[in-house]
């Protein structure tokens, strides 16, 4: 099957009980069993739930990879991961990336005796010496949330199978329609399905896919023992988002390109950063590993004016002020403030969040309201 074959159909089988074509809710915490471990491969809704599996198997599908699972939350999906290590390891992560998930390895995992090294990997040779026996995981977001910089998947693999370290990729931002990391040599992709997997911002939802069975048998076996799945409900939502996940990207894409290409040329603008744009530092990377790029576009305003980038942000009428992305409808953040503001400021502002940056999720409404809509807001 192709990818839009996939996202339809990928792993999906039609309801055993009474042929349903979209899969039924298995709100049930538990199933019958006729004698003690005999049942249908359901025993208790932690481990395992028909309506999960079934989203599992879509991810593990759109993802070109060979076992797919699912959380209760992106960062519990990364909380997994990071369950894979122990006291002494050490992590090397790029340097920019959603402030949870900074906070999930600086203020939780540390404590647990794991070091994390943030490093700029825009050049991945780069990578390769901060490397030491220690290491064990290679986490990288990319396009990073949110200043868009691209890291090159596969010289990283190459690398990170050299060293006999697990590479993990977060997909959030271009998701399997723009790139694919496991074919790519990533061993796990990981997901917040709560933006664009779902794309309706109606659920709350994380996911991880690899492609080898010890390590899907080692997630699979943290996923049980500490639990922290998604309802029935939330997996048949995120299904049938995905269903639709390549229409949308498409408009997403189509855009975010109009909306990146607006700012560049507004007088009132410093920077756009979205790997679309030739001047971007990692143009070619993104263009070579990624099949479009994504409705995700930052900006700074010129003089970097706090109270300037406030302003526009609440003049927006169309794009509504609110935390996530990858939804049908437009939003705009300001990072310093929002999803970056666990970050330490100087930390912060090394990779470029400073304090005028606005961050836009790209919607799918008609072009021209978006343009006018920031038009209106950013004046001339
Ligand atoms: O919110 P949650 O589903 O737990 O996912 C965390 C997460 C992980 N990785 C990336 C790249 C993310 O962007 C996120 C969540 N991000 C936001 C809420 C945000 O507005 O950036």
């Amino acid at each position: 099957m192709k990818f839009n074959t996939k996202t339809i159909h990928g792993g999906q089988e039609h309801d055993p009980a009474y042929g349903s074509v979209m899969p039924p809710i298995y709100q049930t915490s538990t199933y019958v069993q006729s004698t003690p471990g005999a049942h249908k491969g359901y025993a208790y809704s932690r481990s395992a739930n028909p309506t999960r599996t079934a989203l599992e198997n879509s991810f593990a599908s759109i993802e070109n990879g060979n076992y797919g699972l699912a959380f209760g939350s992106g960062l519990a999906a990364i909380d997994a991961v990071l369950k894979l290590l122990k006291s002494g390891d050490e992590v090397l992560s790029t340097n920019d990336l959603y402030g949870g998930t900074y906070r999930l390895f600086t203020k939780i995992y540390e404590d647990f005796g794991i070091t994390f090294n943030f490093i700029g990997m825009e050049n991945a040779e780069r990578i390769e010496d901060y490397i030491t026996e220690k290491t064990k995981l290679i986490w990288v977001e990319t396009p990073t949330n949110p200043m868009m910089t691209i890291i090159d998947i596969l010289a990283t693999a190459k690398i990170a199978k050299k060293h006999k370290v697990l590479l993990a990729v977060d997909n959030t931002f271009a998701t399997p329609y723009l790139q694919r990391p496991l074919d790519l040599g990533a061993d796990i992709v990981m997901h917040s399905a709560t933006k664009y997997l779902g794309g309706h911002s109606d659920l709350v939802m994380g996911g991880l896919i690899v492609k080898d069975k010890d390590l899907a048998d080692r997630l699979y076996f943290i996923q049980n023992a500490s639990g922290a799945v998604c309802g029935p409900q939330d997996a048949f939502l995120a299904l049938r988002g995905i269903k639709t996940l390549h229409i949308r990207m498409q408009r997403h894409c189509e855009n975010g390109k109009a909306v990146a290409e607006y700012l560049v040329n507004h007088p009132k603008i410093e920077e756009v950063y979205w790997p679309g744009l030739e001047h971007h530092p990692n143009h070619d990377i993104a263009k070579s590993q990624m099949n479009d790029f994504g409705g995700m576009v930052s900006f700074t305003t010129k003089g970097n004016n706090y109270e300037e980038a406030i302003k526009i942000i609440e003049n927006l009428k169309v794009f509504t002020l609110a935390e996530s992305l990858g939804g049908v409808e437009s939003l705009a953040g300001h990072p310093a403030s929002m999803t970056h503001g666990s970050i330490p400021k100087e930390e912060r502002e090394k990779i470029g969040i400073v304090d005028s940056l606005i961050r836009l999720s790209v919607g799918i409404e008609d072009e021209e309201d978006l343009i006018a809509d920031l038009k209106q807001a950013i004046g001339s």
